[in-house]
């Protein structure tokens, strides 16, 4: 089934999945990795994401062979530039940062990038992508150069969903940046819910099953755990017991 349909799945049927994020600059030997494929055997993880807003090392390529060869799972690439596109990959989130008026992130990369896409076969999902401030200044934040959604204002994060959805976005994306001191509120994710029809994806910041389950209490379609898989890896199962309690 294609990424997309998955989301739209577990957005009609309300189900809720998890999604693994791999930082290539952490996960790129073989060892790593199959290390990886195993936890991941193990749970119930939906799919895994692929990518970050600043890769400081040249192991992007690497990552994705690896991941390719060894996990199971849909692979979704989750750019920060043009230069994170592969074959490798199922598909890809593009991100458009609307919460931010930095016109590279909302058009010029896309631009960039449109030629090598159009010769792929990665299933393309548009995205809005929103930054919201989740208690600490993150490397997504700090790249990309723009202001995030105070963590206090849902009603900004509804709007420009709303405003996403109507420009054509075919999917939500609230992020608090990864390693976010807190995960974005649920009223925020209420928010959302209640403004657009589309899947909403949440990270940044989720450390515990509690904090994801509150998520999907909230709307949330989707969870993205990157950081607390780094730190604990036996967190996984809790996180993704937590998707099978929300009805
Ligand atoms: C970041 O949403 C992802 O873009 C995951 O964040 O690393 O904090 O889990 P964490």
């Amino acid at each position: 089934m294609s990424f997309f349909r998955t989301l739209q799945s577990l957005r009609i049927h309300n189900r809720k999945g998890v999604a693994v994020l791999i930082d290539p600059d952490k996960v790129h030997d073989e060892s790593r990795m199959k290390a990886m494929a195993e936890l991941l055997r193990h749970t119930e993880v939906t799919a895994v994401l692929i990518g970050g807003s600043l890769l400081t090392q040249d192991h992007f390529n690497q990552c994705l062979k690896l991941a390719k060869k060894h996990l199971e799972l849909p692979l979704v690439l989750f750019p920060g530039s043009p230069d994170q596109v592969s074959d490798h990959a199922d598909a890809i989130l593009l991100l458009s940062l609307i919460s931010g008026r930095n016109a590279e992130l909302l058009i010029g990369h896309h631009v960039s990038a449109a030629p090598k896409l159009s010769k792929s076969s990665l299933e393309i999902i548009s995205t809005g992508y929103m930054l919201v401030d989740c208690g600490n200044n993150t490397t997504a934040t700090y790249v990309s150069q723009t202001f995030p959604i105070p963590h206090h204002k849902p009603e900004i994060a509804a709007v420009t969903a709303m405003a996403g959805e109507m420009i054509g976005m075919k999917c939500m994306y609230l992020d608090g940046g990864s390693g976010a001191q807190m995960p974005i509120s649920p009223e925020m994710i209420r928010a959302v819910r209640n403004a657009v029809a589309t899947p909403i994806i949440t990270g940044g910041g989720i450390r515990h099953e509690d904090q994801a389950r509150e998520a999907f209490a909230a709307g949330a379609d989707m969870v993205v755990i990157g950081t607390a898989v780094e730190e604990n890896p036996d967190l996984l199962f809790s996180i993704t017991n937590a998707s099978t309690y929300v009805g």
